[in-house]
This record gives structure tokens, C-alpha cells and sequence, in this order.
């Protein structure tokens, strides 16, 4: 498993980062979702044989946050 910190913008409160948190948990792959609205930050442990960091990325934007 690695870890992978990405820098999200837009969210502003717990509904936000729950909302981004379920659909990373809900990949193949993803082992563990940490996010947080008031760092502004995902902390994704993941499989690199399941899942790459983009596809995490744009499952994020698909989720209407952008990623810095
Ligand atoms: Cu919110």
C-alpha cells in the first residue's frame, strides 16, 4: 500500500469532506480516506495495483471539489 496526500480546494464544512471521504472509500483500491475540510487535504492510502493517484484525483473532481 502507499499513501498519497492530495491538496483539495472548495471544501468548506464535515458535509464536504464526508462527501469526498465516501466516494474515495468507495474505489477499488483504497484502502483508507483521512479528509479534512479545514486543512483543505486527503490522505489516501491505496493499492498501486488497484488504483493510481489520478484516477483518486478525478474521482475527487467528479465529487465538484478541485484539486490544487
Ligand atoms: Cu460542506
Amino acid at each position: 500500500m502507499q499513501t498519497v496526500t492530495i491538496q483539495i480546494a472548495g471544501m468548506v464544512c464535515g458535509g464536504c469532506s464526508g462527501t469526498v471521504q465516501k466516494a474515495l472509500l468507495a474505489l477499488e483500491g483504497v484502502g483508507q480516506a483521512d479528509v479534512s475540510h479545514v486543512a483543505g487535504t486527503a490522505v489516501v492510502i491505496f493499492d498501486p495495483a488497484q488504483i493510481q493517484p489520478s484516477q483518486i484525483q478525478a474521482t475527487i473532481e467528479a465529487a465538484g471539489y478541485a484539486v490544487r
